[in-house]
């Protein structure tokens, strides 16, 4: 094999990604690029990480890392979320598209093979809202929507065009204890969890009955490794399919940490730019497409991802992890 280069890899997926990549298929064969520098070295004595410092707007930059390593599979991750990306959406234009069109070209010059993270944000508000299909209307009205789909059209484009192949999913929101999210709308789902555990209070910035669908993180870095490892001829979408795990509201969420944390207050503050752009995305996907096509199933429900989360985020905010609980 040659080696596997991950853009964004100190990022909300990156910092789970990456691990999960070098357990698969050796430290040595997966190269780390980001814009910020990397991490100091550990003095653990292990191996480092093969690093470079790449602006994925910068072609390049692209290419040159794709060259010096040779690189034959990218896992594109380096992009702006749908929070920040409305606060600056010619930045979010710049990254989101400029970042995917550049390393599209690198892999259509070196011959690599692409994933790329799309979203439920790639959907909008006359989109059927709950099972939303794998084929459907899809007509953002958020930059990052916008650049989401164009994104999953501009993907299928190499991949017709120039033979490249380019798979994709279509993310709900992540859940994860590695790294915070930045920007994000789905990111409720992250924060509501270190507040729990600090101040067993969190105050929402979307309202209580605001369903969306989420995943922990161990699903979706599976989900994206699965799906690059999959044969290509039974792939009928690619770009990308639709994938989720659990479609849950604050409430939701807050009663199943309330069984931990009994208690356990949750207010709200509703965040007007936020909350629109959640009430333009689905309810809940259909992800039979990629259950069929290449046999995705989630491992994590509502009930085990908050066990494990609590678990492994009360040894680093409170201390030694409290017992799970029994039943
Ligand atoms: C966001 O909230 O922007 C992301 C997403 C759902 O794509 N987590």
């Amino acid at each position: 094999m040659r080696n596997i280069l991950v853009t964004g890899a100190f990022g909300q997926i990156g910092s789970e990604l990456v691990p999960a990549l070098q357990q698969h298929f050796g430290g040595e064969h997966v190269v780390l690029s980001d814009i910020r520098m990397a991490p100091r070295a550990s003095a653990g004595g292990q191996a480092e990480p093969v690093f470079e410092h790449v602006d994925c707007t910068e072609p390049q930059q692209v290419l040159e890392a794709v060259r010096r390593h040779d690189i034959d599979t990218i896992y594109h991750l380096a992009a702006l979320l749908s929070a920040v990306a409305e606060e600056r959406p010619h930045l979010a234009w710049s990254i989101n598209m400029g970042g995917l069109y550049n390393v599209l070209e690198a892999a259509r010059q070196y011959r690599c093979r692409v994933f790329f993270p799309s979203s439920i944000g790639a959907f909008g508000p006359s989109t059927p809202r709950d099972h939303t299909p794998q084929v459907t209307i899809q007509r953002p009205t958020t930059m990052y929507g916008v650049t989401k789909a164009s994104g999953e059209l501009l993907c299928d484009y190499y991949a017709a065009r120039f033979g490249i192949d380019v798979r994709g999913l279509r993310l709900p929101g992540l859940i994860s204890y590695v790294a915070p999210p930045g920007g994000g709308t789905t990111d409720y789902a992250v924060e509501i969890f270190y507040q729990a555990l600090r101040y067993k209070h969190y105050r929402c910035f979307l309202g209580p009955e605001t369903r969306l669908d989420m995943m922990y993180m161990p699903d979706a870095t599976r989900a994206m490794i699965e799906l690059m490892a999959a044969d290509s001829a039974p792939l009928h979408h690619r770009n990308a399919y639709n994938i989720t795990a659990m479609s849950i509201t604050p409430e939701d969420l807050a009663a199943e940490i309330r069984k931990h944390i009994p208690d356990f207050i949750i207010d709200y503050q509703v965040d007007p730019v936020r909350q629109a752009i959640a009430e333009s995305w689905p309810r809940s996907l259909d992800d039979s497409a990629a259950r069929e096509d290449w046999g995705w199933a989630p491992r994590y429900d509502l009930a085990s991802m908050t066990a494990d989360m609590l678990a492994r985020l009360g040894e680093t905010v409170t201390g030694p992890a409290r017992a799970p609980k029994q039943g």
